[in-house]
C-alpha cells in the first residue's frame, strides 16, 4: 500500500486544481491552513499557493477522516501524532478513473445508429448504444459528437415532416432521462465550488444545460441542475440563501434571453453575489442579444463553456 510519504513534495498545483482534485473548497483549504496550520504550501512568484502531490494526499486523508465524522482539529492532531512517530497513513485512493474499451465504430456511425434506434422507438437498442458509448468514449465526445448531432438530426427530420412530433418528444425525453441518471451517478461534492444550471424563463430546450451539468459534476464541482423555464425572482430568492458561486442559464430564443436582462442586477444585491453566465443558440450568433444581457457569455461549444466556467470560478475564489 502506498503511504502519503511516498508522494512527491514538488510544488505544482494551484489551489483551484487542488480543490477540484480533493473536493475541498479553496476557502476551506485556506481556513485549514490558517486555523490548524495543516499545510504551508509553497508560494509562486506571483504569491499564488502551490501544492505538491503529497499535500493533496494529506488533504484527501484529512477529508476522509472528517467525512467519517471526526473533527478537523482531531484529524490534524491524529496526523501529527502519527508522523511524529515516523508513521505515515496509507494514501486514500482518488476517485476511480474509467478505462475505456476500443469503440466498435466512429462517433459518426454511432450518431447514425442512435438516431435510427430512437426514431424506431427502440428503447432496448438505444440503451445498448448509450452503454457502449459510455464504455468507449469520454463525456465530451459523447455529448459533442453523438448526442448533440443526433438531436439536431431529429429536429431537422421533424422540420422536414419525416418524423412525428411524438417521436421527437420520445427521443428527447429518453435522452433527458439518461442524462439525469448520469448526473446522479456522479457525487455532488458539498465542499467544491458550487454551480447552479438551468434555463432562462420560457426556455424549454434544456439538454445543453443538462449536458454541461454532467460535465461539471464529472470534474468534481458541486452542481445543481434546476431544469427549464426558471422564473427570475424565484431563482434570485433561492440564490439568496443557497449562495452558489455561479449561475449558468441557457436560452435558445430571443424572448428567453430578453427575460434574463434584469437577472444580474437582482443577483448583485446578494452578498456575496453569484457570478452569472449564459449560453445557448440565442446568444451564439447574435452580438446584439449578448450585449442586451449582462453577465458572461461562455461560448458556443461545451469545451469553451467548460473552460470559461472554470476560469470564472477561479476568479471568484481568488477574489
Ligand atoms: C428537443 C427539442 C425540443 C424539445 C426540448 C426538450 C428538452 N427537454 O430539452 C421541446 C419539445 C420541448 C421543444 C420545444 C420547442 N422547439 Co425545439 N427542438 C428540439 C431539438 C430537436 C433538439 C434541441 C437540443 O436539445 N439540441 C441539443 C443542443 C445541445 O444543441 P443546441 O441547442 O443547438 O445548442 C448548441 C449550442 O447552443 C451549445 N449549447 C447549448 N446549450 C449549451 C449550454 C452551455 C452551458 C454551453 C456552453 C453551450 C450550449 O451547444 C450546442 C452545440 O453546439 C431542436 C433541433 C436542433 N436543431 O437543435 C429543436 C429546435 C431547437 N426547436 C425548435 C422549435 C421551433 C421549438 C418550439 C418553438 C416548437 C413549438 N412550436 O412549440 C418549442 C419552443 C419551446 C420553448 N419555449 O423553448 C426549432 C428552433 C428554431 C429556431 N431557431 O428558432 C428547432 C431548431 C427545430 C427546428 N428544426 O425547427 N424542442
Amino acid at each position: 500500500m502506498t503511504t502519503i510519504n511516498d508522494f512527491s513534495d514538488e510544488p505544482r498545483y494551484t489551489i483551484k486544481s487542488v480543490s477540484v482534485q480533493t473536493g475541498i473548497r479553496p476557502v476551506t483549504l485556506r481556513a485549514w491552513e490558517r486555523r490548524h496550520e495543516l499545510l504551508s504550501p509553497h508560494r509562486s512568484d506571483n504569491r499564488y499557493r502551490l501544492y505538491s502531490e503529497r499535500d493533496i494526499a494529506i488533504l484527501r486523508w484529512i477529508k476522509s477522516r472528517v467525512d467519517e465524522g471526526i473533527s478537523i482539529s482531531n484529524a490534524v492532531l491524529e496526523l501529527r501524532q502519527m508522523t511524529r512517530n515516523g508513521v505515515w497513513p496509507d494514501a486514500v485512493p482518488s476517485a476511480p478513473t474509467r478505462t475505456l474499451v476500443a469503440p466498435k465504430a466512429t462517433p459518426e456511425t454511432y450518431t447514425h445508429w442512435l438516431y435510427e434506434s430512437l426514431i424506431k422507438h427502440d428503447e432496448e437498442r438505444s440503451s445498448d448504444i448509450l452503454r457502449e458509448l459510455h464504455a468507449s468514449f469520454d463525456l465530451m465526445t459523447i455529448f459533442n459528437r453523438i448526442i448533440a448531432p443526433t438531436l439536431m438530426a431529429i429536429g431537422e427530420a421533424w422540420y422536414r415532416g419525416e418524423i412525428r412530433i411524438t417521436t421527437e418528444h420520445y427521443a428527447s425525453n429518453f435522452l433527458r432521462a439518461r442524462l439525469m441518471s448520469l448526473l446522479q451517478a456522479y457525487p455532488s461534492r458539498r465542499n467544491a465550488p458550487y454551480v447552479q444550471l438551468g434555463c432562462a424563463p420560457t426556455e424549454q430546450h434544456e439538454l445543453g444545460s443538462l449536458m454541461m451539468a454532467v460535465l461539471l459534476r464529472s470534474e468534481g464541482y458541486r452542481v445543481e441542475y434546476l431544469g427549464p423555464d426558471l422564473p427570475v425572482d424565484d431563482l434570485v430568492d433561492y440564490a439568496s440563501y443557497e449562495f452558489p458561486d455561479l449561475i449558468v442559464l441557457t436560452a435558445s430564443s430571443d424572448l428567453a434571453a430578453f427575460e434574463m436582462r434584469r437577472l444580474k442586477e437582482k443577483l448583485d444585491q446578494i452578498d456575496p453575489a453569484p457570478a452569472l453566465a449564459y449560453a445557448g443558440s440565442a446568444f451564439d450568433n447574435n452580438q446584439k442579444v449578448r450585449d442586451m444581457v449582462p453577465g458572461h457569455y461562455i461560448g458556443r461549444s461545451f469545451e469553451e463553456g467548460l473552460e470559461t466556467i472554470k476560469d470564472l470560478l477561479k476568479e471568484k475564489e481568488l477574489a
